[in-house]
């Protein structure tokens, strides 16, 4: 990946070869720091102030990462070690807010690519929050209960003292559901001897979770394309979609591209991906995924219009719409060519940074609607942020309210996309649009806050 990067505009160059010279062996980092930098520069050439405030220098060194032991012992009884991180990247706009992922390919490069997505995602979005992840190369596949819940405990054991509600909030990610998030957020409270449910957004709805979290991420992904066909008079009707992913965004993209009259054929997981022409059965796909917590292939077992590819994903489909929501670099040069081919009209990314470089270049040269993740998936977060505020303020609001405030904010979320990309020359262009309107957000409140 570090070599196919393309040469960038002297304005960010120097800054992007010392990320590099200072984190070689970062890719994910370097990638995601270059498409914000690429998307940055007709801002920069408008507000010299940001220039001279060194505003792009700080930016890409986060205020401060955590990375820890994390000990356990295992249902046979023995010790087994894993790394935890927290990457604490920018609170210019609020206290640090971002996921946590448990999964083994996790290391400090991905920590810090999501983390730095998720400053300009969260300033998108409006709402007060800073940008951070965190995470462990821990596996929760095929632990048991126990296992997960022994691991969690010593995890937060140590990050507990980097926490808070006004000073840093997690959330899931990959790896971290429900069931992590209770048993990270009961070990808090039991350190602590705090109750303290604004530090932790994602809690179940019978103890401080926000309605329409767990939904927030895919919903908010679709109502996104829907925003971005309006421009265009069109709508989702019988339109045929490919997700990837079975998880948390997959599974609730999948269940509103029905609601909406779409007809989602594909989901996936990392061993391969089915297809069912008669549209995914959202509530199977929940039962084999989240309750069973069994492989994909299990669907078509139970399911006659489907049939199961192994070991592929799943973008040679033809469809209208694609909504990866699985993992990053998970849709390469190959597949936006295979989708472009079967004449694909939009493409959200529900997962962080899934296409890679080439990829984004390809359907922007093809006229696809692109929406990036930092806009397309910022519905989750900003949920978070509505369970912060419930929180503060000891409401609970209705599964109803909360959807058409979701629904609304993505409509803004969209609208500050459209319209930074005009401001910024590029019509259309919601890669320039999405960072240019975060970055704006971030360092005007920079600069006004000093060289801290
Ligand atoms: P989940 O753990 O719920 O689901 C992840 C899904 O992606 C699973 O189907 C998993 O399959 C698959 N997957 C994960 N890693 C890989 C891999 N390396 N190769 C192939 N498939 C893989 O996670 P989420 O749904 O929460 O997250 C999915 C994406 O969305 C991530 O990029 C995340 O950062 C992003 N996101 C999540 C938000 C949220 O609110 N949860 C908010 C915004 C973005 P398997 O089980 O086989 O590993
Ligand atoms: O990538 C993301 O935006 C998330 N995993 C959700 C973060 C959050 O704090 O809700």
């Amino acid at each position: 990946m570090t070599d196919a990067f393309a040469a960038l505009p002297s304005a960010v160059r120097g800054t992007f070869d010392t990320v590099r010279a200072r984190d070689p062996h970062e890719p994910e980092f370097q990638q995601a720091v270059h498409e914000v930098l690429s998307a940055i520069v007709p801002v920069l050439e408008r507000h010299p102030a940001f220039v001279e405030g060194g505003i792009v220098e700080r930016i890409v060194e986060p205020e401060r990462q955590i990375v820890f032991r994390v000990p356990w012992v295992d249902d046979s009884g023995r010790l087994r070690v894993n790394r935890g991180f927290r990457v604490q990247f920018s609170s210019v706009l609020g206290p640090y807010k971002g996921g946590l992922r448990f999964h083994p390919t996790v290391n400090l490069s991905i920590v810090k690519f999501l983390g730095f997505e998720q400053i300009f995602k969260n300033a998108l979005t409006g709402q007060g929050i800073g940008g951070a992840k965190g995470g462990s190369d821990f596996d929760p596949h095929g632990k048991s209960d126990a296992e997960v819940m022994r691991f969690c405990q010593s995890f937060m054991s140590e990050l507990y003292r980097h926490l808070g509600e006004h000073t840093d909030v997690p959330a899931g990610d990959i790896g971290v559901g429900a069931r992590e998030i209770g048993f990270l957020f009961g070990q808090y409270r039991k350190i602590t001897n705090r109750h303290e449910s604004g530090m932790f957004t994602g809690k179940g709805v019978q103890w401080g979770g926000a309605e329409v979290r767990t939904e927030a991420t895919g919903y908010g992904a679709v109502f996104f394309v829907e925003n971005m066909l309006a421009v265009h008079g069109e709508s989702l009707d019988g339109r045929r979609v490919a997700v990837s992913g079975s998880g948390n965004v997959a599974t609730y993209a999948i269940d509103k591209v029905r609601q909406l009259g779409g007809i989602p054929v594909t989901a996936s997981d990392s061993s391969g991906y089915i297809v069912d022409d008669a549209g995914i059965d959202v509530d199977l796909l929940r039962e084999v995924k989240e309750v069973q917590r069994a492989r994909i292939s299990e669907y078509v077992t139970r399911r006659r219009s489907a049939r199961f590819v192994e070991g592929a994903r799943p973008w040679a489909v033809p469809v209208d719409i694609a909504l990866p929501s699985a993992t990053q670099n998970e849709l390469d040069e190959q597949d936006a060519a295979a989708l472009i081919a079967s004449g694909v009209r939009a493409v959200a990314e529900g997962a962080n940074m899934p296409s890679t470089p080439a990829a984004v270049a390809a359907f922007r040269d093809a006229g696809v609607l692109f929406g990036p993740g930092k806009a397309a998936n910022a519905g989750g977060v900003a949920t978070s942020a509505l369970e912060m505020s419930q929180n503060a303020s000891r409401q609970r609001w209705s599964f109803a309210d909360s959807e058409d405030k979701l629904r609304s904010i993505m409509g803004d979320v969209h609208d500050a996309a459209f319209r930074a990309a005009e401001r910024y020359g590029h019509p259309g262009d919601y890669v320039v649009g999405a960072n240019a309107a975060g970055f704006e957000r971030v360092a005007h409140a920079m600069l006004a806050q000093g060289v801290i």
